[in-house]
């Protein structure tokens, strides 16, 4: 199982990856605030780096529900100056968490390498095109709806059966755009527009989800279904439903995560992996 990132081909076969969030946001749901400055952003990504972080994920735009929208400006004046800095001084794989294609073609020349789009690359025309020329890696979410009111009130007939027609469309679609899908990782949106149940039966099924040899990305860091499950809690405080779910994501078949808190996670990782291949 391998994903190409421009000329370099990660091998995920036996080896799952940590990406690490970096959000310049002011109200990002779990930590909103705490990166706005881009001195405490660069010192942020710095500790994840130490701690073993294989991606680091930059954001300029919160996508929790409810959610205002940013202009494109904005965004880019927000993750710039952090992708500089950080291109400037890591091979680490930077990539940008937006679904507007003025930020991402902007990054991308600055120094990413991934493009996150959690609109599966539906929500800005241009996106399509620009990841198929780009070279780019490229990370293809599925949601329901859109952030500003994609909880209120989610109906599948089955979640994941149509996750899975979503993913095969998404590929076909990426094809006809000349993008070369061995780019593309698929990620079922844990949390965009889905209920908590939904979420759990996502992850209880999730080997359902692998298409075309494609490798997994799951997000269910310090996300509210873990205090819908365990009761309410300080989202910094969902660390250990956190970590469980990585080991357990990771046993069936996920090879991507993307989560808050590095150490844990990496540690986790690599203890399950230790397990599958002993
Ligand atoms: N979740 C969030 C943001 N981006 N990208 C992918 N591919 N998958 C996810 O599950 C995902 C994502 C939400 O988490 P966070 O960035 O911490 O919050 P916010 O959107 O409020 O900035």
């Amino acid at each position: 199982m391998e994903w190409r990132i421009h000329d370099r081909t990660l091998d995920l076969t036996h080896c799952g990856l940590v990406m690490g969030v970096l959000n310049v946001t002011p109200d990002s749901f779990s930590d909103g605030g705490s990166y706005i400055d881009p001195a405490a952003a660069l010192a942020h990504a710095r500790e994840m780096i130490t701690e073993g972080v294989d991606i680091l994920d930059i954001g300029g735009e919160s996508t929790r529900p409810g959610a205002a929208p940013v202009e494109a400006g904005e965004e880019l004046r927000r993750v710039l100056p952090v992708i500089e800095a950080l291109a400037g001084e890591t091979n680490i794989p930077l990539s940008i968490d937006t679904s507007k294609a003025a930020v991402a073609r902007e990054a991308l020349v600055r120094g990413c390498s991934i493009l996150n789009d959690v609109t599966g690359l539906r929500g800005d025309p241009d996106m399509m095109a620009l990841a198929a020329s780009s070279g780019a890696g490229v990370i293809l979410m599925h949601m329901l709806g859109e952030p500003r009111t994609m909880q209120q009130a989610p109906v599948y007939g089955d979640v994941v059966a149509e996750i899975s027609v979503f993913f095969r469309q998404r590929l076909a679609a990426c094809v006809e755009s000349g993008l070369d899908v061995r780019r593309v990782v698929l990620d079922p949106g844990i949390g965009f527009g889905k209920t908590a149940a939904h979420n759990l039966e996502i992850l209880r099924r999730l080997p359902e989800l692998t298409v075309h040899q494609r490798p997994l990305l799951l997000g269910v860091s310090r996300k509210s279904f873990l205090a819908a499950t365990l009761g309410e809690s300080d989202p910094v405080e969902r660390l250990w439903p956190t970590v469980a779910l990585t080991s357990l994501g990771r046993e069936r078949g996920a090879r991507i995560f993307r989560v808050h808190d590095v150490r844990p996670n990496h540690e986790a990782l690599r203890m399950t992996e230790a397990m599958l291949t002993a």
